[in-house]
């Protein structure tokens, strides 16, 4: 596999340690990161990744450069700044795989990875404030300037693991999904060959660091491609249009920012020109409706391309630069990726018919190793040494994926986020107003889907507010897992056997 980073790799000063892998030998004085008006170059970012990665080795359980000992885990406090990418450069070259955490995790959720991920020590920008859950774990300052003063561990195997990424399933906490580097490896580079990705695009995003999107594929594969990445702190129209105007070439977006970017252009026609000018405008992490597809085509003259991904299985497919635009679906299968669809009962749909819906089942190089302590969760999610990702879909005679739905009701898509429905009836079982609940999602032209909890009071006479129960899910969970909607019942719809039917509560 080589190096993650054949970039890096020379711009490490006269250090006499191994190649690293972030910046091109030709150019290290290249800016590879920039998070507003603080920038790093290949050479800045190689120094200040090599000193804290000799700080994590030294902190950790393994004997530094021993390849065979345990490298423990560390985990990172993943705010939307410049540190948050050293600090998991830093991970990776060290070869300690890294959990970025969500900082506005809540108490609950946070205390479970915390406990099942059980991390040595906590990376954190000098200036962020650390919640409780985290003070038992040493810290160590994330500093974006400094000299590699230790040599570096040999540059750990293919199916070591790199990041440990939490994801929601439909019940119970979420799972850390284990990524091995030839994972992150694979998946980067065949979207290099789908999207003719260079050194020379420069990626604006302005999407969190804690989830496969932002960080893998909008960190990690501008630094693997020798590229920029201008982050944008947080999302805004405004953002994407000065940074394409001033020199980004790519835009990476769930479809709510694209949504919004369609709402913005009507007034901002300098928007539209900015996003004309960019050489690739992508999709992901959830549908991208026609209609937002079709205004920003009429506005900018440009086709969002669309990929399919997952946690577990970094990406599946997409549109290629090189082929025809194909609105409406997620393109063809990456290289080195297999995909099929199944029947409920195993047997492969090989129609190419654009009819006949089957669960998508992938395997290959980018998939995950395992769900970490969850060897139960792990074998359900297979069906040999196929991936079963839950999502179904058709395909075209040209073979194009058009995803039609998901498995599971009780998965629900907001802004791009996943978000399991029984994560949050637990949390609302759990106040002390609640007698039973239960959480839909419900459709949304701006998030795609919005977090509805139908709640029954344990006193009808004085039920809790909608603020108060809103208030209790951000704090345990996570603010984007908090219902935008909360509707009181005299009783939830039940069927013979007591399970709550789902499908009869809508708006
Ligand atoms: C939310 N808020 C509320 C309520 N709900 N306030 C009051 N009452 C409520 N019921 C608050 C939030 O705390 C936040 O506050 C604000 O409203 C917005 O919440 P948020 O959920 O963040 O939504 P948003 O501002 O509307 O953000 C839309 C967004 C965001 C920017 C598109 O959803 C986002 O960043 N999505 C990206 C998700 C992503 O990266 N997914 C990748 C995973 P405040 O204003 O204070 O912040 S999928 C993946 O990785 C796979 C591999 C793939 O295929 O990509
Ligand atoms: P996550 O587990 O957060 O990584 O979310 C992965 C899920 O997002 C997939 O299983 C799909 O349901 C959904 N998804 C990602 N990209 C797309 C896309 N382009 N179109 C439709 N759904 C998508």
């Amino acid at each position: 596999m080589g190096s993650l980073f054949p970039a890096l790799d020379s711009a490490a000063p006269g250090s006499g340690r191994r190649e690293t892998g972030l910046a091109p030998a030709e150019d290290p004085g290249k800016v590879a990161l920039r998070f507003g008006e603080r920038a790093l170059t290949y050479r800045e970012l190689a120094e200040a990744a090599g000193a804290l990665a000799g700080r994590i080795t030294a902190a950790g359980p393994g004997t530094g450069l021993r390849p065979d000992a345990d490298p423990g885990r560390v985990a990172l406090w993943a705010a939307p700044t410049l540190e948050t990418a050293v600090g998991a450069v830093a991970a990776l070259l060290a070869g300690v795989p890294v959990v970025p955490l969500n900082p506005r995790t809540g108490e609950r959720e946070l205390a479970h990875i915390v406990a099942d991920s059980a991390p040595f020590a906590v990376l954190a920008g000098p200036d962020d404030e650390l919640p409780a859950a985290l003070e038992a774990l040493e810290r160590v300052d994330i500093p974006v300037s400094g000299v590699t003063a230790t040599p570096l561990p040999p540059e750990a195997g293919p199916d070591s693991p790199a990041l440990i990424v939490y994801t929601s399933g439909t019940t119970g906490p979420p799972k850390g999904a284990v990524l091995p580097r030839r994972a992150i490896a694979t998946t980067l580079d065949a979207l290099q060959d789908a999207w003719q990705w260079s050194a020379d695009d420069v990626l604006v995003h302005g999407l969190p660091l804690f989830h496969v999107h932002g960080l893998i594929l909008g960190i990690l594969g501008p630094l693997r491609r020798g590229g920029q990445v201008r982050h944008l702190g947080r999302f805004t129209p405004e953002g994407v249009r000065r940074e394409l105007t001033g020199g980004g070439t790519m835009l990476f977006g769930v479809p709510t920012m694209y949504h919004r970017l369609a709402e913005a252009l009507d007034d901002d026609p300098e928007l539209a020109k900015a996003l004309a000018g960019a050489r690739l405008l992508v999709s992901g992490s959830a549908a991208l409706p026609l209609p937002d597809h079709e205004r920003i085509a009429a506005a900018t003259g440009r086709r969002v391309v669309e990929r399919y991904g997952m946690t577990e299985t970094l990406m599946n497919t997409s549109v290629r630069v090189d082929g025809e635009a194909r609105p409406g679906t997620v393109g063809v299968p990456l290289r080195g990726v297999s995909l099929r669809l199944v029947e409920e009962d195993g047997t492969e749909i090989t129609a190419l018919d654009g009819e006949t819906i089957g669960e998508i089942q992938v395997r290959g190089e980018n998939v995950f190793t395992e769900y970490l302590n969850r060897p139960d969760a792990t074998a359900a999610a297979f069906d040999g040494d196929w991936f079963r990702t839950g999502d179904m879909a058709v395909r075209d005679a040209d073979g194009h994926v058009r995803i039609v739905g998901r498995k599971a009701t009780d998965l629900i898509k907001s802004g791009g986020y996943k978000i399991g429905a029984g994560e949050i009836e637990n949390v609302l079982l759990d106040h002390p107003g609640v007698r039973e609940a239960a959480v839909t999602g419900e459709p949304d032209p701006d998030l795609g889907e919005r977090v509805v909890a139908w709640i029954v009071a344990a006193d009808p006479q004085a039920p809790p507010s909608a603020g108060d129960l809103t208030a209790h899910v951000a704090s345990q969970l996570a603010p984007h897992k908090r219902p935008r909607e909360v509707r009181f019942l005299d009783v939830l719809p039940r069927n013979d056997m007591g399970k709550i039917m789902k499908r009869a509560l809508h708006g």
